[in-house]
């Protein structure tokens, strides 16, 4: 917890006021009050542009950005650790993407594929193979020339370089690297969800960070097909490394006991499941949206509600620190729960 200051308000240290306060930061109405409490460098970002995609009753969605509004994109992510691209991948190139992938899966499915490409280690119960198809395609571009395109090219590139600078590297040639990803509810399937993780804890023995997660959506995402979770703002937080976990994963000796970009300790402990957290959204996406997310951002994946439904898509990462001369799966650290 953070601790109080006389006078019972939390001690937060100014240039990260924003994390420890996200639903206000991204929720409150705009109000002539609020436009001057705050100092200009400190001002949502939402309250700098003008709307774009994903308009409803309420409003746009804050965070979905037009391929010409970088600049407001790249602010939204380093103020809130996460950010999307709206409508980046559009008609032939998204259904070359998703003809691509659904190909590969199969041919993993029928066992025309090498197994490397396979793997059940980010599946609910690792060893159990999935009765239909698998949920997991690793080494995605090399088998999607199309993936491959979309994951190097501007603006992707351009954005993760501005991020994590010059020298930053993917993890392409790691298992760790570009996958395939079919979430999908029922008995044939290995993975339907995810609990409250950031990537950081999932090796926070390596010097690989910080890193940007980039998945481009094949699916839309909504409660009838599972959607990502993500708290704005955690990216700041210097969350613990994942001692207490409920798959009895073990934190590697020589683990930093914390990963983001502040030293301000999170609010409250990251819950160890799927439980509700203060300031959450849901960042439902559409097909063809490209999301950047943070290292240090926690997020969770709620399960599908109706049992045709799959949601599908690409990631990949790209870091920031030190590239590991070896990188095995024995490294991956499995906090989360599924
Ligand atoms: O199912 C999802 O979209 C979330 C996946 C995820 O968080 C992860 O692989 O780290």
């Amino acid at each position: 917890m953070v601790p109080s200051a006389p006078g019972g308000r939390a001690r937060i240290p100014a240039y990260c006021l924003p994390s420890a306060e996200p639903a206000r930061s991204l929720n409150r109405p705009v109000t002539a009050a609020s436009q001057t409490e705050t100092p200009p460098q400190q001002l949502p970002i939402y309250h700098l542009r003008v709307p774009t995609t994903q308009t409803s009753g309420l409003g746009a969605t804050p965070w979905a950005f037009r391929p010409d509004e970088l600049t407001a994109l790249t602010a939204f992510y380093r103020h809130h650790g996460f950010a999307v691209l709206s409508g980046a991948v559009e008609g032939a190139t998204a259904d070359a993407l998703s003809e691509e992938c659904s190909s590969a899966q199969r041919r993993l499915a029928d066992g025309r594929l090498d197994a490397r490409y396979g793997t059940d280690r980010f599946n609910e119960e690792k060893g159990r193979p999935p009765t239909g198809q698998p949920n997991y395609v690793q080494h995605i571009t090399e088998l999607s020339p199309t993936a491959r395109h979309l994951l190097h090219s501007p603006p992707v590139a351009e954005l993760v370089r501005g991020w994590l600078g010059p020298g930053c590297w993917s993890a392409e040639d790691s298992d760790s690297g570009f996958v395939y990803q079919d979430a999908r509810p029922g008995p044939d399937s290995g993975y339907r969800r995810i609990g409250w993780h950031s990537d950081w804890q999932s090796a926070p023995h390596l010097d690989l960070w910080p890193a940007t997660a980039v998945t481009v959506h094949l699916d839309a995402t909504s409660p009838d097909n599972g959607f990502l979770r993500v708290v704005p703002g955690s990216h700041l937080w210097a969350t613990p490394a994942p001692y207490e976990n409920v798959n009895g994963a073990v934190v590697p000796a020589g683990s930093r006991p914390t990963g983001g970009h502040t030293a301000a300790a999170p609010p409250a402990p990251m819950p160890l499941r799927f439980e509700k957290v203060p300031g959450e959204v849901a960042l439902y996406a559409e097909r063809g949206d490209v999301l950047f997310h943070d290292c240090y951002l926690w997020h969770s994946a709620a399960v599908a509600t109706s049992s045709a439904a799959r949601r599908r898509h690409i990631r990949g990462s790209w870091f920031g620190g030190r590239k590991p001369v070896r990188w095995e799966n024995e490294d991956f650290v499995k906090n989360a729960a599924r």
